[in-house]
């Protein structure tokens, strides 16, 4: 039985491979690169190592970050550890044909830099089989609206994790809109809403990559 909670614990504490100093006091020991390696051999589902272990872990790290047991650097620390373990998972979500089950466009809205959710999603997309088109963070509305020319039939995704930052998503519609092109949006990040999706006019709304996932599949077969 894989153990999720080292792979959690591991995120947690920003410890990246056996070999990382940081941090001192988990010196030798194995990183998240070691734990979810070790879980794969042992056969647990890469969807389930990143729900129950990188996104668990992910979210202790925003909760001790909120009640201010932690600071920045911790954080960047996990976030980075996040990023290796991601680069391990990636080819064993993404495995399977991406022929005919739909193109996403993915980024982080203008002035955002979060892209840990984003990437989730965008993984978790390539797993399902469908082509993803990330155009990465700090993404403004001239950008979605080019990839939205090159892929006319792709539905546009959407990420802010600031409340800040969440206004771009609303232009970027807008902006579609504007420039006459077709093409569905689908938003998500932790300060968005059903209700603001509303708002804005977007196409689809969803708190987390398996309801994306679900409601996309669900519009394209419509
Ligand atoms: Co930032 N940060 N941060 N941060 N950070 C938050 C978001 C914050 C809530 C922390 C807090 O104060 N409690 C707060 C925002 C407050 C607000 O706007 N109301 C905040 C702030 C203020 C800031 C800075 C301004 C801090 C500063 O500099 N003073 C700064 C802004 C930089 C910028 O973007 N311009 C900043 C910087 C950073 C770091 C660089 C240190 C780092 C980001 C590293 C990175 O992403 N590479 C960071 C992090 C890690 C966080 C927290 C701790 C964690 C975010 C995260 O990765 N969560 C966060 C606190 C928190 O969330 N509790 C915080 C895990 C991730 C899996 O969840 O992204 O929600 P999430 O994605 C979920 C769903 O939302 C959904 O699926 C994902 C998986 O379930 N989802 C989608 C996401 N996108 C989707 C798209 C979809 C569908 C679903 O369709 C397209």
């Amino acid at each position: 039985m894989a153990d999720f909670q080292a792979i959690a614990d591991a995120l947690v504490a920003g410890k990246i491979e056996k070999d990382s100093k940081y941090p001192p006091k988990l010196a030798g020991k194995p990183g998240v690169k070691e734990r979810v390696q070790e879980a794969l051999d042992e056969g647990a589902a890469p969807g389930e190592i990143l729900a129950k272990g990188l996104i668990a872990g992910m979210e202790v790290v925003g909760k001790r970050f909120r009640d201010c047991e932690i600071f920045l650097p911790d954080v960047l620390m996990s976030a980075k550890a996040m990023h290796a373990a991601m680069d391990i998972l990636r080819p064993r979500l993404s495995e399977g044909d991406t022929a005919g089950r739909g193109t996403i466009i993915i980024g982080t809205v203008e002035g955002d830099l979060h892209d840990i959710g984003k990437n989730l999603v965008a993984m978790m997309m390539e797993g399902a089989g469908m082509k993803v088109v990330d155009l990465g963070v700090d993404v403004s509305p001239a950008k979605f609206i080019q990839a939205a020319k090159d892929n006319p039939d792709a539905m546009v995704g959407m990420s802010a994790l600031l409340t800040t930052t969440m206004p771009s998503m609303g232009k970027t519609i807008s902006a579609l809109k504007e420039a006459g092109l077709p093409n569905m949006t689908v938003i998500g990040g932790a300060p968005t809403t059903q209700e603001f999706a509303d708002e804005i006019g977007a196409t689809i709304y969803a708190p987390d990559p398996t309801t994306a996932i679900e409601k996309i599949k669900a519009r394209l077969a419509a």
